[in-house]
């Protein structure tokens, strides 16, 4: 940044000039006046005075990246995650202290007006928020990255708990408008479904489609503490202007209108199924939908510079976030070969350049594959170059692997078992320059077990990349206690160099430290109550253990693991209540997906218990269980600083990596976790003695599979375990509806058990009394924190960007200058 800039940017983040900016936005922009203002404009109208900052800076590398042709990395994800906006945005610049004061002086409370803004939601899970963490780590290391999704109308469902049951209301977060998002109209680009594929002059043209159009909308992505800045851009689906001529000439206007607004439908909603896959139609139009206009945008972005192909695998590189975004891949060579005309052996070269792609599954039953016949109905071109590229590859295969039948079947793009599918994730291998795993376990399972037959065709193809967080949001956004305690300290620099919280660990045996450590925890968990109380009704007291298990509710996750020791637990302290427990909150967190109804009941149960349990004299503050409704982004921010231990508890071999887990460590909760997905990196940062490791690795999970496996044997030959299923069998939480949780019994009891949570009872159990024991220990329980914290540098998410960066994408930043901070 020049000293011209720099000195621009000083006058316009002092208060007054802040205070002017928010009252001229309040009239101009969302058109009110300061009489008749509501809470809500005046964030709308603070917003814009923020964002009005940020433009400049975003035009400036719009510029920068234009001038100096670099080579720009495309994230393609379905979903993002973002959350709020208002608050990170302010951090990113510097400037919160003064919007509050500003505000304040115009009689805002800013802390209030910041609640009334809506989630961007515009994802599941850890797939989607992985994808937001990206993009302000790209953005804050300066590299010239563009994120692309679909403008949801409707992100994630709001999940509400009515009578102990998951409720989905939809969430429509635009109604009160985006003031983030600039819409352009201009950038448009016509999308084609059906139709069929002719020859004419040796190139095949798509004929007699239908057609909707993908409008841009973009959203500035401040990065911190630099005044580089990126794009997300997101897709619209507008309703093409002809209408359809049949029914416009059949003087049925109203049904052609109709057929219109339909055509907009492929944008409207978010689909909520994490890690299973929804084989509908609708969703293979919005795969389709957001890369086909994604193609075009880069193709015309890179034309703008150059005027043959011949330069692009040096100025492109797309990524693909999961399977999702596949169809790129067909779209690109369409693109390259119908379009441009460039030679199919030369399109597929540089395909091959370009793209890569992160898996974050190995369930068979999340792996994504689509039905041949309705490939063939809605995108018939597409289907033919796959087919076309499976020629090839199993030609390369079977000189690979020579004529094995059982190979070539394997690993072939088309699952021939039953009805034909297009395996998704073989094509993306198949195309990628690199393919990587978000954990170190993770990549090893990939490469070894579930796609060994391509990593033994391409060895160099695959990688791993662990999984990162932001900082910014995770830390400094969610915990201004634990924040400000580490400024102190260290000063500020940690935000953009993770790797200095290490000093922390040199200040764990200083008792001034320690104290104000666990009096910033306790601010969080005063918070936290005060939250609970008011949206629960349930009153927990702030010194208890806050034992936390959030994310979505799946079997794999275990939830009711978790459950079953909260169950013996409660027995046990019924049976000698006068024994000094250490008191203990276990609070959950997540949605289930809509069609999921073993999940559903997982969640049902889990507000039996509390019923139960919160309610039961004999207990009173030993023990409390709590079930926090519609957790997403804002609820994490919330509930991850409040937290003494961590739950990370999945069977061995199933969590591709986690990150929720690294939120929780970065914020001084110990872990109590499997060795699986990223905990084991997570224990090797931490150190074995302050993380708290039990059950099966997943060599035993594999050995124990094949050796045959009797959930019946230990729920027999363990009396309290068996006492807790009986009890969840007969209804003893339950009362007048005994049957309603017997799914659950039998399928951990009697139907396999197929995520083995009676085989690591036992030793949860027992590593849940060596919580108990240490947590105790304040001094030695904060010092464990103190190290859980010290020891999260390397799970930054810019750690995890400039790998990428460097070792995939081979992108550099742009010079555009810091801002310091
Ligand atoms: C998660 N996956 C992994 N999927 O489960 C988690 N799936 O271990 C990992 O840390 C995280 O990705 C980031 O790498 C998901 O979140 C989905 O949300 C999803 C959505 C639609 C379809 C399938």
């Amino acid at each position: 940044m020049t000293a011209v800039d720099l000195e621009f940017d000083q006058l316009n983040s002092t208060v007054d000039a802040l205070r002017r900016s928010i009252s001229n936005r309040l009239m101009y922009g969302v058109g009110k006046d300061a009489a008749t203002a509501r809470p809500q404009d005046w964030l709308n109208a603070a917003a814009l005075a923020v964002r009005d900052r940020l433009v400049a800076r975003w035009m400036k590398t719009t510029r920068q990246q234009y001038e100096q042709d670099v080579k720009r990395v495309y994230y393609l994800s379905m979903e993002f995650l973002i959350g709020r906006t208002f608050t990170n945005a302010l951090l990113a610049l510097g400037i919160y202290d003064q919007m509050k004061e500003a505000l304040a002086s115009l009689g805002v409370d800013m802390d209030a007006a910041a609640e009334l803004e809506p989630d961007a939601a515009l994802g599941n899970g850890g797939l989607g928020r992985l994808a937001a963490c990206f993009l302000d780590s790209m953005a804050t290391l300066a590299i010239p990255g563009f994120g692309y999704g679909i403008r949801y109308e409707y992100g994630m469902f709001r999940q509400q708990i009515i009578n102990g049951e998951q409720v989905e209301a939809p969430d429509y977060w635009l109604r009160a408008g985006n003031p983030w998002e600039f819409p352009r109209p201009e950038v448009r680009y016509m999308v084609n479904f059906g139709g069929r594929t002719i020859e004419r002059d040796g190139h095949v043209q798509w004929i007699e489609t239908e057609h909707v159009n993908a409008m841009a909308y973009d959203t500035v992505i401040p990065g911190y503490a630099t005044s580089a800045t990126n794009t997300l851009r997101l897709w619209s689906a507008r309703a093409t202007e002809e209408l359809d001529l049949s029914a416009f000439n059949q003087g049925d206007y109203r049904r052609a209108v109709e057929a219109k607004e339909t055509s907009e439908n492929v944008s409207r909603l978010l689909y909520p199924d994490d890690s299973t896959p929804a084989g509908r139609e609708l969703r293979l139009r919005q795969e389709y939908f957001f890369v086909s206009a994604t193609m075009q945008d880069l193709i015309r972005r890179y034309q703008r510079t150059h005027s043959t192909f011949g330069r692009f695998a040096e100025k492109v590189a797309v990524h693909l976030n999961d399977t999702h975004p596949v169809l790129a891949i067909p779209e690109l060579m369409r693109l390259l070969v119908d379009i441009h005309h460039v030679p199919w052996e030369r399109a597929w070269k540089l395909v091959q350049q370009v793209f890569s792609y992160t898996n974050h599954t190995l369930m068979p039953e999340a792996l994504e594959t689509w039905d041949v016949e309705m490939l063939a109905r809605l995108l018939p071109r597409h289907l033919e170059i796959i087919f076309d590229i499976n020629a090839e590859f199993l030609k390369d295969a079977s000189a690979h692997f020579g004529h094995d039948v059982d190979v070539i079947r394997r690993i072939s793009l088309v699952d021939e078992y039953g009805q034909r599918r297009v395996r998704m994730a073989h094509l993306a291998i198949v195309a990628s320059q690199k393919v990587n795993g978000v954990s170190k376990l993770h990549s090893q399972l990939m490469a070894r077990e579930f796609f060994r037959d391509f990593a033994h065709m391409f060895p160099a193809r695959f990688t791993n990349v662990t999984n990162g967080i932001t900082p910014r949001r995770w830390l400094a956004q969610a915990s201004p206690p634990l924040s400000a305690l580490i400024d102190q300290h260290l000063g500020t620099h940690w935000r953009s160099d993770l790797f200095e919280l290490r000093k922390l660990s040199a200040l764990k045996a200083d008792p001034a430290f320690s104290s104000e450590f666990r009096a910033a925890k306790r601010r969080n968990k005063i918070r936290l109550a005060h939250r609970l109380l008011h949206d629960t009704g349930i009153m927990v007291h702030p010194d208890a253990l806050f034992d936390l298990q959030v994310k979505r509710i799946h079997e794999y996750k275990r939830q009711l693991l978790n459950l079953l020791h909260v169950i013996v637990r409660y027995n046990r302290i019924r049976a000698e209540p006068e024994r000094d427990w250490v008191p203990r909150v276990v609070i959950f967190a997540g949605k289930a997906a809509s069609a999921y109804k073993m999940a559903k009941t997982v969640i049902k149960l889990i507000n039996d218990v509390g019923e139960k349990v919160n309610n039961d004299p004999l207990v009173g503050d030993r023990l409390k269980v709590v079930f926090v409704p519609n957790y997403g982004v804002s609820v994490a921010e919330l509930v991850i600083p409040a937290a003494d231990l961590s739950e990370q508890i999945s069977m061995a071999g199933t969590e591709a990596s986690g990150t929720g887990n690294m939120k929780l460590a970065l914020n001084g909760a110990l872990t109590i976790g499997t060795m699986d997905g990223a905990n084991i990196e997570i224990c090797d940062a931490v150190g074995r003695d302050h993380i708290f490791i039990f059950g099966h690795t997943a060599e035993e999970v594999d050995d124990l599979r094949s050796t045959g496996y009797r959930p019946r044997q230990i729920y027999e030959g363990n009396p309290e375990l068996r006492l807790a299923l009986d009890q969840i069998r007969t209804g003893y939480f339950s009362k007048g509806d005994p049957h309603r949780f017997s799914d659950i019994f039998h399928t951990l009891v009697d139907w396999g058990d197929h995520y083995m949570v009676l085989a690591d009872f036992a030793a949860f159990v027992e590593a849940q009394e060596a919580v108990d024991a240490r947590f105790r220990e304040t001094r030695l329980w904060t010092e464990s924190a103190i190290e859980n914290v010290a020891g999260m540098g390397q799970f930054s998410s810019d750690r995890t960007i400039a790998e990428y960066a460097h070792e995939i994408w081979h992108v550099k930043p742009v010079d555009v200058g810091s801002t310091g901070g």
